[in-house]
């Protein structure tokens, strides 16, 4: 069933039989029409997200984001920061980014939309606060609208200067702001951040914690007012706000909010903040779905997010922000559209195909009884399909499967097993440990060692249902196991 797999991340051409080709992994059939869109959902509100790989979690098997570190000021301080570092509100804490001025991130920006057709987004993730830092936040976006109408603007913001820029956030079309919200109770608050500077002074105690709730709460409020999307993160922080954020979520979702994104604390020692030298751990993945499963039927929870860095690039748990760091970027660079446009209208065909063959997975669990709810860890590099070889995912995106339907759940990180064609026995135990509670691994391709381990440890890994729809793959799968548990008890 496996034919040649395609990379998705660099497409060796701009020709539209080129992108189709990496697109579909070699089919070349397609069909236009239908859309992903839920029926309750607005066009408005549809059109702004559905090429939004955050958004919306069927856009990120498709379109790619890039953050330029432009605002480097920063007017809160958050016990899990280290000014060292960049904003851990968006970004993976104890990571470094190049800063740059807003001509540079122009240049930036250009190169990457000529070279990588999938990016839909730019985003302005700190190194600091966007909003505080706003001078260079606006004119950053603003060179960058001029030359690239159709890309879409998104920032991320602690929220305490929020307010004071609401007005031009919607005067320049940017659609999406994250605020980070950790808490609604600022006694909580005192916890979580030692001081504010806010009106040329700064703040600290229940003072500072009040002042940073109500300018967070005002700031939600007028964005919603403004029909602009909103995405709130919440840094789950165990024995501080984890039980607290069920009535975060009640709050933020009947201020507007459009999603919920709980990322974990990710707490180091070697990171300098705050909680990493007191000892405050981060949740156990185990913890973090289980908070996730109980604020379902809340506000919209996110759960494809991978705490990326404040100058990624690509896809959203591939970067490829060193292949486009400045010493590498042309003085002069002019934007051309065609990749992109090519790509967009690809996406918009390969998209009906892919809604159709999840449309059918699901209608064929329907038949499915009697198999118990197991999780699949499916190795992709984009597109939506089973086209990564097991031997190279850094991640593998986890779907949950039963009767009543499929659904992504998260991801997993790796790391890579198999380097220049050889693997380690120690990575893969890692591999295995990181997929613990899955039933089994689709994939691209897999060896037959590989393969023994990952059974050893009662894990199915297996390249049958290579190039299919992920969802296509895990109904077939889910499917012969059904056959298989059926076959057993009527013998
Ligand atoms: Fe960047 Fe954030 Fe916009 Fe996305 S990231 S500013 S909304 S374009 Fe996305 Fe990255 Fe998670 Fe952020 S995966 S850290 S949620
Ligand atoms: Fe650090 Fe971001 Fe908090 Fe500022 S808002 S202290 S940059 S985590």
């Amino acid at each position: 069933m496996a034919g040649q797999l395609i990379g998705l991340q660099n497409f060796a051409g701009s020709d539209a039989e080129t992108m189709r080709a990496a697109l579909s992994g070699g089919c070349s059939s397609s069909q236009c029409g239908s859309s992903d869109k839920p029926d309750s959902m607005p066009d408005e509100v549809w059109a702004k997200i559905k090429d939004h790989p955050c958004y919306s979690e069927e856009a990120h098997h498709y379109f790619a984001r890039m953050h330029v570190a432009v605002a480097p000021a920063c007017n809160i301080q958050c016990n899990y920061c280290n000014r060292k570092y960049d904003c851990a509100n968006e970004s993976r804490p104890g990571v470094v980014s190049e800063k740059l001025t807003p001509e540079q991130a122009q240049r930036k920006v250009i190169t990457v939309a000529n070279e990588v057709p999938q990016l839909s987004v730019l985003g302005i993730a700190g190194p600091g606060d966007a909003c505080y830092d706003w001078k260079k936040t606006r004119d950053t976006f603003g060179l960058i609208a001029a030359d690239i109408p159709d890309i879409k603007l998104c920032l991320s913001t602690n929220g305490l200067a929020l307010p004071d820029h609401v007005d031009e956030i919607a005067d320049m079309n940017i659609d999406h702001v994250t605020i980070t919200i950790n808490m609604v109770d600022p006694e909580i608050g005192v916890q979580i951040y030692p001081w504010i500077f806010y009106k040329n002074r700064r703040w600290t105690g229940l003072d500072a914690s009040k002042i940073l709730h109500e300018r967070q709460m005002l700031g939600l409020e007028m964005l919603t007012a403004r029909g602009i999307l909103t995405k709130i993160n919440s840094v789950m922080i165990p024995g501080v706000n984890d039980t607290h954020l069920m009535e975060v979520n009640r709050v933020v979702k009947e201020k507007g909010a459009f999603l919920h994104n709980i990322m974990p604390l990710i707490s180091d020692p070697a990171h300098g903040t705050h909680y990493g030298l007191t000892g405050q751990r981060g949740p156990t993945p185990a913890e973090l779905k289980a908070l996730q499963d109980q604020l379902e039927g809340g506000a919209k929870l996110m759960r494809h997010c991978r705490q990326c860095r404040a100058d990624a690039v690509g896809l959203l748990g591939e970067d490829r922000g060193q292949e486009f760091t400045l010493d590498q970027l042309e003085e002069a660079v002019a934007y051309d559209p065609s990749r992109r446009g090519n790509y967009r209208a690809l996406v918009a065909e390969m998209r009906g195909e892919h809604e159709a063959a999840k449309r059918a997975a699901s209608e064929s669990l329907v038949e499915v009884q009697r198999a118990p709810v197991a999780l699949v860890a499916i190795a992709t590099k984009g597109g939506g399909r089973i086209n990564q070889h097991f031997g190279h995912a850094t991640e593998f995106q986890i779907y949950e499967v039963s009767s009543q339907g499929i659904k992504f759940v998260g991801h997993r990180k790796t790391e890579q097993y198999c380097e220049g064609g050889w693997g380690e026995d120690a990575t893969l135990d890692g591999v295995i440990a990181a997929l613990e509670g899955v039933s089994a691994v689709l994939c691209g391709k897999i060896g037959d060692c590989p393969k023994e381990s990952l059974a050893a440890a009662g894990i199915v890994a297996t390249d049958v249902y290579a190039l299919e729809w992920i969802e296509e793959g895990i109904g077939h799968w889910y499917e012969q196991l059904n056959g298989q548990q059926e076959q057993r008890q009527s013998a």
